[in-house]
């Protein structure tokens, strides 16, 4: 196959929600859409989930437009590509910019699928017909607001809840909940907002039976998780931590964690998430996959890669109406008492619709060879 043309477009829209985390709060979410053509016209879809600001990790819509504009999409653009794993080795010379990888590496796959006439879970290698959700629950203004909320999604049938924490809002909101809902398949995400030292405090959460505990420590430390798993029950799950398959490796042979979060964006695209998923599955380390409050295209994408055997944790990829008034894509993302049913039409599954993507982009540029 071949790519004829991209369009990169940059996309605002707002979300329901104000979403608060250890690291500050954000209530539109600016993200990245490419379309990439081949020669009949079949259109690819990938979505950078790269933030405004470089809280999460170091990469911004800005600096993924200059990747992709600047390297990626050139050394993409007209070239024969036998399959869409060829990607990440075209890649190699240029260094991280994950999530900008990711952005026109997931179009590729979206295209490829269309054009073997298959879907994207199917073109992965995913069995899975059906995949189970839970929720990601911001930081909130009181107890009382989260409790309320726990209780709705409880409702909606998410399959676990997911509350964010930072020191001060952590083991007394967790005996709350855990009052009101003492058998709530329940964890915490910290996004590194703790250090080795607060050791006691995270021991602390061991008799509220959680799943797990997401990212404690640093965003690029695998070494002290190691020596805080050994000291506490809760097993450690790692977000921030994981770019890659050999990240993976390491952090598992080092026993950091006991769970990993991929996240398609964080690790460089499929192909990569697929190779860390398949390690993880030979060492017995289940895995999940993580949000980034995506618009239906990034959504889709996760749902695809949900499919592979071995996520068998609930992910983060909840419906389209938790987060939008309207989403990019016809069908929305729609969840039954927890459960999502993968679409099976070919590629992604879900029609990007282009008249909502149009209001929404702010800026906008074709590329072609
Ligand atoms: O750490 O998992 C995270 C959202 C943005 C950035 C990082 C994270 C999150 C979430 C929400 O937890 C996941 C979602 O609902 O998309
Ligand atoms: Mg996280």
């Amino acid at each position: 196959m071949k790519v004829k043309q991209v369009i990169l477009r940059h996309i605002k829209m707002r979300l329901k929600f104000v979403f608060t985390t250890s690291f500050g709060s954000f209530l539109d979410k600016e993200f990245l859409l490419l379309e990439a053509k081949d020669e009949n016209g079949l259109s690819g879809w990938g979505e950078s989930v790269a933030f405004h600001s470089p809280w999460y990790n170091e990469e911004t819509i800005k600096t993924n437009w200059h990747i992709l504009e600047d390297f990626l999409i050139p050394s993409v653009l007209n070239r024969e590509i036998e399959h869409p794993d060829e990607i990440s080795q075209i890649f190699s010379n240029i260094r991280k910019n994950n999530m900008a990888k990711s952005t026109i590496e997931g179009a590729v796959w979206d295209l490829y699928a269309k054009q073997k006439g298959v879907s994207l879970a199917n073109a992965l290698g995913g069995t899975k017909k059906e995949i189970e959700v839970g929720i990601s629950i911001g930081i909130q203004k009181n107890v009382d607001e989260l409790l309320h909320l726990i209780e709705k999604y409880v409702k909606d049938g998410y399959k676990r809840i997911k509350v964010k924490i930072k020191p001060g809002w952590d083991v007394e909101v967790m005996r709350e909940i855990r009052k009101h809902f003492p058998n709530v398949p329940l964890m915490a995400d910290a996004n590194s907002a703790y250090r080795l030292d607060d050791v006691d405090r995270l021991k602390a959460l061991d008799e509220f039976d959680l799943m797990m505990i997401e990212q404690p420590l640093a965003s690029d430390d695998i070494v002290d998780h190691a020596k805080l798993q050994k000291q506490i029950l809760t097993p450690v799950c790692l977000d921030e931590s994981i770019h890659s398959y050999e990240d993976a490796r390491k952090a598992i042979e080092l026993g950091s964690c006991k769970i990993i979060n991929i996240k398609i964006g964080r690790v460089g695209g499929l192909t990569e998430a697929k190779r860390i998923h398949d390690l993880c599955e030979k060492h017995n380390i289940p895995v999940w996959c993580g949000g980034m409050l995506e618009s239906g295209i990034g959504r889709a994408h996760n749902i695809a890669l949900t499919t592979l055997s071995n996520f068998v944790l609930p992910g983060d990829t909840a419906a389209s109406s938790r987060y939008w008034e309207k989403d990019v894509i016809t069908p929305e993302v729609t969840v039954h008492h927890g459960v999502i049913t993968v679409p099976d039409k070919p590629g992604i599954g879900y029609e990007p619709n282009l008249e909502v993507i149009q209001q929404l982009t702010i800026n906008e540029k074709s590329f072609s060879s």
